[in-house]
């Protein structure tokens, strides 16, 4: 710990479980907070964590949160000498990194030159090639013409996606299957891209098949200094969401661990990069990696890098803001356990996954041994529509993943959020299925997991109730001081499981 605080106070521009997640950070460092606020987040969580707040505008995000104006006004009024920016809004937007600079408060993250040059993904993969990265196949620039992107489809094989130079997280992504689908893709994903982007640049990759998602975390400081601390295996996701996180991958040891770190260092060093850094990579089924893109931000998922590594990543960014040297060498750094975060959602998972926002009328956490919750909810609060559905994020670490898991299913147990749907429940079936425990995961494994699940439940007509009724009466007797062998739904709708249907009475008879 400093002996002077690195910043007089820090402005704090997010909402929801990263805010407070930050506004712990400056506590912990001594540093006053500042917190901003829509109109419907008065009552939110990080508004009353922090030191101050300032409204600064209407529910819609590009009135609020994506505000640069509003934000750098309270910045002023305040006297805050420096702004973290969290996940999403405008942690990526590099004129904001820049707004801040001219405004004389630091901005906590990377130079604005290094978002620049990561934010489009063509520049990305030149930049990959300049240091000689494994990147996925394909064009490295804009393509010109539809006869260039036949020739270089033609060159890298068939299946293809075609991708927009200025998407990425899956937006803008188009497969294609052969030639004669190839023009007509060409032009759909051109006008796609301008329509998404304001930038019609369309580049070639090849298809990777059944691929694993996995990023290497990187840190550097602003004297050159950089690091990586692992890897992320983040292959459960649906619709580009990620659902659930681990470090270490259980496909990564210590050589390809350190291969992908050097390169992701060198795509970092080659950029300018500093303070904390994403490298996402794809890993195909022979275990190739290569080059995704990168991300200029703090991670949702960062809490699983923490874990293994004993670093607090939040601390370290500030502190490197403040024109800290890393306290430590790559040398120096050990990964030890396992951890895995699954992302508590305000969803509905028997109704298509559809938000599920409202009152929280009962809130029961879970903690205990080496468990971590990162919240932006409480009892009593209304979840409002207008944002990211994401709730909280469950953390549990311990020696091995085997362990992991099962304290993980442990907490799950005591989570109940009362009031609203969630995806809670889908994490027990996770992590009670056989592919998951073996790690046989790809980013097409959640999706596959789910159709079985709606293949099953239409095989009973619709009796999927009943039959769950009649099972668990004839299961109740081998049941009784098992809870192992409980195969819990979502809280209210058990599949299986009369034990789960007693306790959940008991805590619905305790609501207002
Ligand atoms: C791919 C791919 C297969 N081959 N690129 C989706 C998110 C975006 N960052 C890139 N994505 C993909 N790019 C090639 N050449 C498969 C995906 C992909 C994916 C990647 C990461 C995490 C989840 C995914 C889900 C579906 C597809």
């Amino acid at each position: 710990m400093p002996q002077s605080a690195p910043f007089k106070k820090i402005l704090v521009a997010n909402r929801g479980e990263i805010a407070v997640r930050v506004i712990r950070a400056c506590r912990e460092m001594g540093i006053p907070t500042v917190a901003v606020f829509s109109d419907v987040d008065r009552a939110a969580l990080h508004v009353m964590k922090a030191d101050e707040a300032y409204l600064i505008g209407p529910a819609a995000a590009s009135e609020s949160y994506l505000n640069i104006e509003r934000i750098l006004d309270v910045a002023k009024r305040s006297g805050a000498d420096a702004i973290h920016p969290g996940y999403g809004f405008l942690s990526e937007n590099a004129q904001f990194a820049k707004a801040c600079g001219e405004a004389g408060v630091k901005f906590i993250g990377p130079p604005s030159s290094a978002m620049e040059a990561m934010g489009s993904k063509t520049r990305a993969r030149e930049a990959a090639d300049r240091v000689s990265l494994p990147r996925v196949p394909g064009s490295v620039r804009a393509l010109e013409s539809v006869a260039q992107a036949e020739e270089i489809a033609a060159s890298v094989g068939y299946p293809i996606m075609l991708k927009a130079a200025a998407g990425g997280g899956g937006k803008g992504m188009r497969r294609v299957d052969k030639r004669e689908e190839l023009a007509s893709a060409f032009a759909a994903a051109q006008s796609e891209a301008l329509r998404a982007f304001g930038n019609a640049d369309v580049y070639i990759e090849k298809l990777i098949v059944q691929p694993r998602h996995i990023e290497i975390q990187v840190l550097g400081d602003e004297h050159g200094n950089l690091v990586y601390l692992g890897e992320r295996e983040c292959s459960v996701q649906r619709r580009h969401q990620k659902v659930i996180e681990e470090a270490p991958s259980a496909i990564v040891d210590a050589p390809m661990r350190q291969a992908m770190g050097e390169t992701a260092v060198a795509l970092a060093r080659t950029a300018g990069y500093y303070n904390a850094g994403t490298v996402e990579f794809l890993v195909d089924q022979q275990k190739n990696f290569y080059f995704l893109e990168m991300n200029t931000r703090l991670q949702v998922e960062h809490p699983v890098t923490e874990l293994v590594t004993g670093l607090d990543l939040v601390h370290l960014q500030i502190l490197i803001a403040a024109g800290a040297r890393l306290p430590f060498s790559q040398n120096d750094l050990q990964l030890r356990g396992h951890a895995i975060e699954v992302r508590v959602y305000a969803e509905d998972p028997d109704n298509n996954f559809f938000p599920s926002p409202g009152k929280i009328t009962r809130l029961l956490t879970p903690s205990g041994p080496g468990i971590r919750e990162d919240s932006g909810i409480y009892e009593g609060w209304t979840v409002p529509l207008d944002y990211d559905p994401m709730l909280a994020k469950l953390i549990a670490y311990a020696p091995s993943r085997e362990q992991a898991v099962h304290r993980l299913r442990r907490a799950l147990n005591e989570y109940f959020i009362g009031g609203i749907a969630s995806n809670l429940g889908l994490f027990q079936e996770i992590l009670n299925d056989d592919n998951f425990l073996a790690a046989r995961i790809d980013t097409g494994y959640l999706d596959r997991l789910i159709a079985n699940r709606k293949a099953v439940e239409s095989s009973m007509n619709g009796n999927g109730e009943k039959i769950a009724a009649i099972a668990a009466a004839l299961m109740q007797p081998e049941r009784n001081g098992n809870a192992a062998s409980r195969n819990n739904g979502a809280n209210g709708t058990s599949y299986l499981g009369n034990g789960r249907w007693k306790r959940v009475a008991r805590q619905e008879a305790l609501r207002d």
